[in-house]
Order: structure tokens, then C-alpha cells, then sequence
């Protein structure tokens, strides 16, 4: 395989790169400021959930078998850490979702089609972490498209090195079927032409890459942590592996305004999916684009009682 890192710095570099390789470095994404501020608030965050034993956490890495949540282990070394539904965990995390690069690579890949977060979890990487298994992260689907339906946006809290456990992406790997899980990835690789890249990058870089992009996570052998924000979008129709509308708490949702909403996947887009109705008679939760009033189970001579939407104030929407 002969390929050198794709690396952009616009908009247009990076939409040429994800054609052609499926992936692309996206340097100084984030100022230093941001990453100070964003690597600050993740890690006061991951101490704590340590502390208070609800960490997600694992001492070999990102695989199902190791991972548990709760308090490490005594003298546990913890090689991967994933705090995750971060938008719950401080505007930060939410502000990072606004930037426009990141949209003008989904309008790009998705070719203007609506989309949301469908997952958003800081990563930490440390010494012992092991390879992850070899997969496209729309191997769920059960066809072959010829279109990704998702992207990951890796955001670089630290420099990634290839020893740090930089993600490893198979250059073009793009225009094939998904690997086989858990089959010798090096055969498959070889089968189509490519080989495993780590994206190295430094902090303030966001790695992107499509959702039919062969990749794992990188083992560590270093001793630096390995620091992100990995952010997966998805199209409108796609069930999020992480659905906010029913996870953002309720005073992180009294803050929100309705654009931080529609990229957390509270638009019903064409009509389609995705309805929130009144969960008590004063559930202030709802769509941006449409409501529906509050009716509970009804019964003549019954206490329960439905409330109409202009009490609710609001207007049904499109
Ligand atoms: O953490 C990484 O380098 C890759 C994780 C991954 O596979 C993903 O976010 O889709
Ligand atoms: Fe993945």
C-alpha cells in the first residue's frame, strides 16, 4: 500500500480526501484554547466517575468482553475509559457540535440529507489497551450502499502517535463491503488493495472518517494518554446508538437552544420519525418542528384529564 496521510486544512481538501481514501485529517480544528478548555473538562469528568464507581472502563481496551462500569479495580492499570452522553456533562461539549466544518463534511457526505448525533463519548487511551477488532461502523446495516449513512468526527484532545493507539484506517476501503468480524483482517485487507494507516495528528486535529471506512481503534504501548471526543453523526432515519432526546437531563434541556436541539435529533424530518409527546401533563420536552398535546389513558367519569395544546401554548407543527 502506498498512500501518505490525506491531511486538509479546508473544507474542500478534506471533502476530496474522504472521495477518495474515505477519511481525512482536518488540522488546527479545534484553537489551543478549546483544546485546553474541552481536555480539562473531560478529565475532571473521568476522575469523578472513577471516584464515584460509574466509569465505563477497561484495563485491555475497547473490546466487549473487557469493558464494565463502576470503580477500577484495586491496582488496576486502566488502558480505555469512555465517558459517555457528554452533552450532559457541560456546554463545551455541546458548543464543539456547532462547528462548521463538521457540517460542511455531512452536507457533503450525506448530499444534504438531514442527520443528528447518534453517539457522543470522550475516549481515553493509556498503556495496555489492545488493537480493536477491524469494522466499518455501518456494519449493522444489512446492505451494501453506496453511500455512508454515517461519520465519525474524532476530535484530538492530545497528539495522537501511532503507539498512543492513533485509529487505524484502511486508505479507500470505502467502496468495499464491510470486513468480516473477527476474520484475519490482514487477509481481507490484502484482498482489497490497502493496509492499515494510523491517522497520527495533533491535538486540535479532528480525524474524519465515513461510515463504510474500514478502521479500529489503535493499541497503546505508550506511556501518554491518548485524549478525544469521538462524535458519531448519522442520518435522520438511522435508530442512534445514543438517543438524546430521551438522555439530554432535564435542566441540560432548559438551557439548549432549538439548534443545539435539531443536531441532538429532536427534528422530525419529512414528516417521518422521531415524535416526542408530553411524558406528564407539564413535560416541557418536545420536538423543535412539532407538538402534540398530553393525553393519557381516558375513561368516562375518569380523573384523568388530556391537555390541549394551547394550553401548552404551542402550535402544531409541519
Ligand atoms: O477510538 C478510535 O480510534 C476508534 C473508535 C471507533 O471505532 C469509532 O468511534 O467508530
Ligand atoms: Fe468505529
Amino acid at each position: 500500500m502506498e498512500h501518505s496521510l490525506a491531511v486538509a486544512h479546508t473544507a474542500e481538501q478534506g471533502k476530496d480526501n474522504l472521495d477518495a481514501y474515505g477519511y481525512t485529517v482536518h488540522e488546527d480544528f479545534l484553537t489551543a484554547e478549546e483544546v485546553t478548555a474541552l481536555r480539562e473538562r473531560l478529565e475532571e469528568q473521568a476522575e469523578l466517575e472513577r471516584a464515584e464507581g460509574v466509569a465505563m472502563l477497561s484495563s485491555s481496551g475497547h473490546s466487549d468482553a473487557g469493558v464494565y462500569v463502576g470503580a477500577p479495580k484495586p491496582g488496576e492499570r486502566i488502558g480505555f475509559q469512555a465517558v459517555r452522553f457528554l452533552p450532559n456533562k457541560g456546554r463545551p461539549f455541546i458548543d464543539v457540535l456547532h462547528k462548521p466544518i463538521t457540517h460542511d463534511y455531512a452536507a457533503h457526505l450525506f448530499r444534504g440529507e438531514a442527520y443528528n448525533v447518534a453517539s457522543y463519548a470522550g475516549i481515553l487511551l493509556g498503556k495496555g489497551s489492545s488493537r480493536q477488532v477491524l469494522h466499518a461502523d455501518q456494519q449493522a446495516i444489512p446492505l451494501v450502499l453506496d453511500r455512508p449513512v454515517m461519520f465519525v468526527a474524532m476530535i484530538c484532545l492530545s497528539d495522537f502517535e501511532a503507539d498512543m493507539g492513533a485509529t487505524l484506517v484502511a486508505p479507500g476501503s470505502h467502496r468495499f463491503p464491510a470486513p468480516v468480524l473477527r476474520t484475519d483482517p490482514d487477509e481481507q485487507l490484502r484482498d482489497i488493495g490497502s493496509g492499515l494507516m494510523p491517522l497520527t495528528a495533533k491535538a486540535g486535529s479532528a480525524l474524519f472518517w465515513e461510515s463504510r471506512t474500514w478502521h479500529c481503534q489503535g493499541g497503546s504501548t505508550s506511556d501518554k494518554t491518548r485524549v478525544s471526543l469521538g462524535i458519531h453523526w448519522a442520518q435522520h432515519f438511522i435508530k442512534p446508538q445514543d438517543f438524546y432526546p430521551a438522555i439530554v437531563h432535564d435542566d441540560v434541556y432548559a438551557t439548549l437552544t432549538d439548534a443545539d436541539k435539531d443536531l441532538l435529533g429532536f427534528k422530525v424530518v419529512k414528516e417521518y420519525a422521531g415524535a416526542i409527546a408530553p411524558r406528564t401533563p407539564d413535560d416541557r420536552r418536545t420536538n423543535t418542528n412539532v407538538r402534540h398535546p398530553y393525553v393519557p389513558e381516558l375513561h368516562k367519569g375518569g380523573a384523568r384529564h388530556a391537555v390541549p395544546l394551547d394550553v401548552m401554548g404551542a402550535v402544531p407543527g409541519s
